[in-house]
């Protein structure tokens, strides 16, 4: 059994989100925003369901499911997309494939270090970040 990714984390770094986001076609305007705040993650685990928080002064984005089970996503305040996603452990690696108008995208949260790690990516684009457990 992998690791649990359960808990409050806060964000410590956040490489390349600019680079994220202009793959995912958000405007100027929102980009300078985003680029300036802090996510928190939250994520919760019920039986067999997970839910995902991403939370922040800005703008929230809370999503939940099942792992190996393909589900429909919408990045609701996000981009704004419709994706078929599937979320696995690979490993020690949580990942997830986000099947959709964007080539390449999805994402991989895992623990190193007692950090959590999350590896965002679409196209060409790869944005890395950083969280600490809040205490
Ligand atoms: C919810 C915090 C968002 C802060 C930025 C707000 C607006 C930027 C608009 C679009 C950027 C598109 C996506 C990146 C935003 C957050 C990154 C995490 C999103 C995500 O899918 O996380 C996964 C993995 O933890 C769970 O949904």
């Amino acid at each position: 059994m992998p690791v649990s990714l359960c808990g409050s984390w806060d964000m410590v770094s956040n490489v390349n989100f600019e680079g994220y986001m202009i793959a995912l076609g958000i405007s100027l305007y929102t980009r300078k925003i985003a680029l300036k705040i802090k996510h928190r993650k939250v994520i919760e685990q019920v039986g067999d369901r997970y839910v995902v928080k991403t939370l922040s002064t800005f703008r929230n984005y809370t999503f939940s499911f099942r792992v190996n089970e393909e589900f429909q996503e919408f990045t609701k305040g996000l981009d704004d997309r419709n994706c078929k996603s599937l979320v696995a452990w690979e490993g020690n690696k949580l990942v997830c494939i986000q099947k959709g108008e964007k080539k390449n995208r999805g994402w991989a949260h895992w623990i190193e270090d007692d950090k959590l790690h999350l590896e965002l990516h679409c196209e060409d684009q790869v944005c890395k970040q950083v969280f600490k457990r809040v205490v």
